[in-house]
């Protein structure tokens, strides 16, 4: 059994409550560990340590430095990766291919790529007249925003704490993060990595714990918390805001999505379904940038749905360890009921269930496991629960269109604008759709292919702000003018 334990000033503690709950592995359902839940004082403390740390040897380091200092961070985890790819299958349930190929790796890139970003961005000067003719010169400088409460989900935690944790650092601020407590383990490892290659005590903190009522409100509630940057669901964004609003605290925010794929009938249909059973069904479609409705044009769309059905019946569920696995389970009990929720209603509603929209049979050894079939449906109401709401499940419908203007109405018809992919062989059709699509990130004949230096973030009630690049930085510091009068 693991003990999860908090991570403050430098060192690891159960902090002083004695208050703690289970960590299950949602393949099994099998109990792991034990993970210390945070409350008021263990939030003071870390808040404590972060602002001192803002004041200590950190605050002394040159850009330079602390750019090194990410670099050895990204190293850590690459030489600890075993154990990382361990503590998030652990957790998540994922197959390790998954772990080891995509979502580790970005953890130790998310360092390295603000380890340059911080060390290359200029900032803006003016030479300003004046009366006397002597003038003046105007120039600007970048101060660390001071501690910053990461908040983060458990759809792929390191990658997405990280996202969030690498540019807060790397532009000199201190952290207090809150991590899911679904996932505890990565955050919890980053913590030793830390130690070990000499990030000072008090610049990396972990809480864990819950949302209300919890370590996550009373991070997003505490008035020595500067800014708040957050990944998870709207409506916790929502409570989140208003929180930050006591002490006008600035907010980011990466929410949730309803995202569109939109394939024209000249598409290469290989590479169409390659990258909708990806975008659909990759960590059994618990990623916001995941595609939940699909738009065909009508001449593809039979045979389209013929070749989804084929490829989705071949996915494989089961244990994470084993090569053969190219499908895992959801997060949680709690989230398995809240998707069969959305399987029965379609169900209710008369959708026409092309695969999937049950739990699938599994051996002994997984049975206990947070399961459900992937699933694909036509047929239902552009206004159903299902093509409205953000299921964060293994499921897409797939509808027919017939014009450009009809699926450009169709894919802006929601509350959410993350993202979309347009999938055509036509350039100009591309860029016109790439256009009128109301999300923070299209993608044409791809999915999820990331340039870390590029804006990310959701439009509409996707999100607030724009990560990524030189756009972290905006957020992740506070720019200040000088004025030198000549
Ligand atoms: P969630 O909002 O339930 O929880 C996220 C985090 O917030 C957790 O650490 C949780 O403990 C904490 N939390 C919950 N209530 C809180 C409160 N009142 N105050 C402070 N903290 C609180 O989200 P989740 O279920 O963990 O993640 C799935 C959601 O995240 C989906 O909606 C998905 O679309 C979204 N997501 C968005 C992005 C993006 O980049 N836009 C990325 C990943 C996930
Ligand atoms: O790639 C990223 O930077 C990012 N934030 C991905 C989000 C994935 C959501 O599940």
């Amino acid at each position: 059994m693991k003990q999860f334990e908090h991570f403050i000033d430098g060192a690891f503690t159960s902090g002083t409550n004695g208050k703690s709950f289970e960590n299950r592995q949602p393949h099994d359902n099998a109990l792991i560990g034990m993970v210390a839940e945070g409350g008021r004082a263990e939030i003071d403390a870390a808040v404590i340590a972060a602002r001192n740390a803002l004041h200590g040897p950190w605050a002394r380091l040159s850009v330079d430095d602390r750019s090194d200092l990410m670099r050895a961070v990204a190293d850590g985890i690459t030489r600890r990766f075993d154990d990382f790819v361990a503590a998030e299958m652990a957790d998540t349930g994922q197959p390790r291919t998954m772990m080891a190929h995509a979502f580790i790796p970005r953890g130790a890139a998310n360092f390295k790529v603000f380890a340059d970003v911080v060390k290359n961005v200029a900032t803006e000067a003016f030479q300003t007249p004046t009366p006397d003719g002597a003038g003046a010169i105007n120039y600007s400088i970048r101060k660390p925003k001071g501690v910053v409460g990461v908040i983060s989900p458990w759809n792929s935690p390191l990658l997405l704490m990280t996202w969030k944790v690498a540019p807060a650092l790397a532009c000199g601020n201190t952290v207090i993060v809150k991590p899911s407590e679904e996932t505890p383990g990565t955050a919890t490892l980053l913590g030793e990595v830390m130690n070990d290659v000499g990030v000072p005590k008090g610049v990396y903190n972990v809480v864990h714990g819950f949302g209300p009522d919890s370590a996550g409100a009373y991070l997003t509630e505490h008035p020595g918390v500067d800014a708040i940057t957050f990944t998870g669901e709207t409506r916790t964004g929502t409570a989140i805001m208003k929180a930050a609003a006591e002490g006008l605290r600035d907010v980011s925010f990466e929410l949730g999505g309803k995202n569109s794929a939109i394939v024209f009938a000249d598409a290469d249909l290989d590479q169409v379904l390659e990258g909708c059973m990806r975008s659909v069904f990759l960590n059994t479609g618990q990623v916001c940038l995941g595609t939940e409705r699909v738009f065909v044009e009508r001449p593809l769309f039979d045979r389209f749905v013929a070749t989804l059905k084929e490829r989705v019946e071949k996915l494989h569920p089961g244990h994470p360890e084993d090569k053969a696995t190219s499908f895992g389970p959801l997060i949680s009990a709690e989230h398995r009921d809240k998707v069969l929720r959305y399987y029965n209603l379609a169900r209710e509603a008369g959708a026409t269930v092309v695969t999937g929209g049950g739990i699938p049979q599994l051996p002994a050894d997984l049975a206990q496991g947070h399961w459900v079939e992937p699933t694909v449906w036509t047929g239902l109401p552009d206004t159903h629960a299902v093509i409205q709401e953000e299921v964060f499940g293994p499921c897409c419908h797939v509808r027919p269109f017939d014009s450009e203007a009809e699926v450009i109405a169709l894919a802006n018809d929601t509350q959410y604008g993350l993202s979309t992919s347009i999938w055509t062989r036509d350039l100009s059709r591309a860029h016109r759709m790439a256009g009128a699509i109301d999300v923070g990130i299209t993608w044409v004949n791809s999915w999820f292919l990331r340039d870390l230096r590029t804006p990310f973030g959701g439009s509409k009630q996707s999100g607030i702000g724009r990560e990524g690049g030189v756009h972290s930085l905006e957020f992740y510091t506070e720019l200040r003018n000088i004025c030198i009068k000549l």
